[in-house]
């Protein structure tokens, strides 16, 4: 079979599981999230700060991170008391659905209305794999430079979300705001884009606002900045 035919089949095949997965989440009522971004872009910082958010909350959450290797950021997110486990790919540079489905079988979704998928630490390969979510989610932090979404088209294509995220360290970097969220717009003009920071203003509030608008409506409504 010729390389790009085994992709595609690949991807088919992802599409089905994905579409299973889909839904199931919707019979359930889960609201799932997948989130995109390079690695150390503050992925599982933000979920933290988000499971803690809805601790004690009306919402029960999961949460699955993927990486290539360890279980520290299982470790990072099990500290709120929610479901979380680790999907330890091996190599791969993306989750694919069945990955999902298989990691789902360990996890008790009764009363679960809102998972989270950290994805690899990637902002190419994981665009391509649908896991079933409402949203992609993409996190671009300030330190990364503000050519990314001309670089990496698709996952900003793709993504309903961008968060703007470490804006904290804006004095410290030549980041241009306004031509990140110009170029994230020219690759997907529908995409919404929320400045947060984990450390310092305007924090995860317009983030947290978003994630309610997403579970109490199940769609997302649109936000600017
Ligand atoms: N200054 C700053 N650092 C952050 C912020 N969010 C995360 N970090 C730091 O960025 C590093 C990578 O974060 P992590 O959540 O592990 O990223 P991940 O690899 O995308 O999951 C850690 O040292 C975090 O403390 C932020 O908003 N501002
Ligand atoms: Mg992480």
């Amino acid at each position: 079979m010729e390389r790009v035919e085994l992709q595609q089949s690949v991807l088919k095949e992802n599409d089905r599981i994905a579409a299973e997965l889909r839904a199931e989440f919707g019979r359930r009522g889960i609201v799932c999230l997948n989130v995109i971004a390079s690695p150390g872009a503050g992925k599982t910082s933000v979920l933290e700060h988000t499971l803690q958010a809805f601790v004690g909350g009306r919402h029960k959450v999961a949460v699955l991170t993927g990486d290539i290797q360890t279980e520290r950021d299982a470790a990072r997110l099990a500290r709120f008391g929610f479901p979380a486990r680790q999907i330890t790919t091996g190599g791969i540079c993306h989750l694919d659905a069945a990955m999902v489905k298989r990691a789902l079988a360990d996890v008790s979704l009764d009363g679960v209305d809102l998972l989270f998928i950290e994805n690899v630490g990637n902002l190419v390969c994981p665009a391509a794999y649908d896991l079933g979510e409402v949203a992609k989610v993409v996190i671009l932090s300030v330190a990364e430079g503000d050519d990314k979404p001309l670089k990496y088209p698709s996952i900003f294509s793709r993504a309903k979300l961008m968060l703007l995220h470490k804006v904290d360290l804006l004095p410290y970097t030549r980041f241009d705001l306004a031509a990140a969220k110009a170029d994230a717009r020219r690759v997907n003009p529908a995409i919404e884009i929320i400045e947060t920071s984990c450390v310092g203003a305007p924090g995860l509030h317009g983030w947290l606002e978003w994630v309610e608008r997403a579970t109490g409506r199940g769609s997302v409504a649109r936000t600017t900045v």
